[in-house]
């Protein structure tokens, strides 16, 4: 048992070494792509949660300064960028596994995230609901800033223990503070996640991102990102054909699933969308980050795919609770147009990527796509290969 001088010790130590976590610098770090740029720490881990969120800091009821509920990981985030201000709205998971959101914000993209002092406290209108996780913070046109999240419950129509449902649930807010419930998402597709909301009326009607899926891990059928469009948001069914607008190719970084990430991101050339490709390896599922556009005129049709993927989990980002993942559902930006990119490593930690929108931009329309065959890529690749290697001879730089 600690004295009650022990214990205010053990606390002052403990809140300084959270003080400095929370205040310490980013800084530009890994290699240089010429697409984005990393930065040496996270901007969110378990350690950023507040001390009093994890333990009792009562003497008398916590005599040896212990953690009396634990935070696991600080993940999946969405992202806002409003009035000068960053907000995430991460998935934070307990100990024991269940999810929940919290809201940290800071005066800088990528330092100084601070957690408000309580989390999200998401209104219960689902009693079967077991977890919640990965919401993305759209902006709407409307007024409102819609939170889309991933709902599940467990499957009691199967024998299996860990059979489970996943359905979009939609929340929505003015502050971030006070979160109404609508009822959620309906749609053909017996399961759906990774469902995003665009942030402008189309036809006059919402417009989302969706995934249909044959089971809780498995797209099965399900073709890729798709779109869909609701007339009453606060009755939200899908009333048109889910229309694939970012399809699932064999041997390529979706093979398995994709799904929709960020809210896409409006430029003069179009929709910009960083989501997710999945493909399946001997050490389980690989998740990377990719890029596609659709039309301003017409969101749902795809106007570019650059080759392959835009991000994938590298060094230590590659070990965490779920390895080999890099995951995005969070992007802003500013009125410098520069661009955040808030990844999540391996289902552990929330990273921060920066560009500007003209390098996105140009990386989106000005990457080859994929041609889908190594003997095609062959022939690509040896084309930039030609017209490098004559550059550099008529501009007489030498290479080697
Ligand atoms: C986990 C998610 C994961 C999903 C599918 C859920 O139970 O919480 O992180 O994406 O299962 O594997
Ligand atoms: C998915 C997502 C994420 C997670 C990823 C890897 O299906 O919805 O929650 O980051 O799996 O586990």
């Amino acid at each position: 048992m600690l004295t009650d001088n022990d214990f205010a010790e053990c606390f002052k130590r403990e809140n300084a070494a959270y003080e400095a976590l929370i205040t310490r610098k980013n800084r530009p770090a890994g290699a240089y792509n010429g697409v984005y740029q990393r930065y040496e720490y996270p901007v969110l881990t378990a350690a950023h949660t507040p001390l009093f969120w994890r333990y009792d800091l009562d003497p008398a009821a916590n005599p040896y300064f212990m953690e009396r509920l634990g935070i696991n990981a600080v993940l999946n985030s969405g992202a806002l960028y409003m009035n000068g201000r960053y907000y995430l709205v991460a998935r934070v998971e307990g100990s024991d596994r269940k999810s929940f959101f919290a809201v940290a914000e800071s005066g800088s993209p990528v330092d100084g995230f601070r957690f408000r002092d309580y989390p999200v406290r998401l209104p219960d209108t689902c009693p079967e609901e077991t977890n919640v996780y990965d919401m993305r913070l759209t902006k709407h046109e409307d007024g409102w800033i819609y939170g889309v999240f991933c709902s599940e419950s467990k499957d009691t129509a199967s024998n299996d223990l860990s059979a489970a449902n996943a359905q979009a649930g939609i929340v929505r807010t003015k502050d971030l503070e006070n979160w109404e419930r609508l009822p959620n998402l309906k749609s053909k597709s017996p399961q759906q996640r990774n469902v995003v909301l665009h942030p402008e009326f189309v036809d006059g009607k919402y417009a989302f991102y969706t995934r249909p899926q044959d089971d809780f891990i498995s797209t099965g059928s399900g073709g890729g990102v798709c779109f869909g469009l609701v007339k009453d948001i606060t009755d939200p069914v899908i009333c048109t054909e889910e229309k694939v607008i970012s399809p699932r190719r064999y041997h390529t970084i979706t093979e398995v699933k994709n799904g929709a990430g960020a809210v896409p991101i409006k430029t003069p050339k179009g929709w910009i969308h960083i989501a997710h490709g999945v493909r399946n390896t001997a050490a389980g599922l690989r998740y990377v980050l990719y890029v596609f556009a659709t039309a301003l005129d017409d969101p749902s049709r795809l106007i570019a795919e650059p080759s392959g993927l835009f991000l994938a989990p590298h060094g230590s980002e590659r070990v965490g609770d779920v390895s080999n993942v890099a995951f995005t559902n969070g992007a802003v930006v500013n009125e410098k147009n520069e661009v955040y990119i808030y990844y999540a490593s391996s289902d552990t930690r929330l990273h921060v990527a920066s560009t500007t929108l003209d390098r996105l931009i140009d990386y989106t329309f000005s990457t080859p796509s994929d041609p889908l065959r190594s003997a095609d890529c062959v022939k690509q690749r040896c084309e930039l290969i030609d017209r490098n290697l004559e550059y550099l001879k008529k501009n007489g730089i030498p290479v080697k």
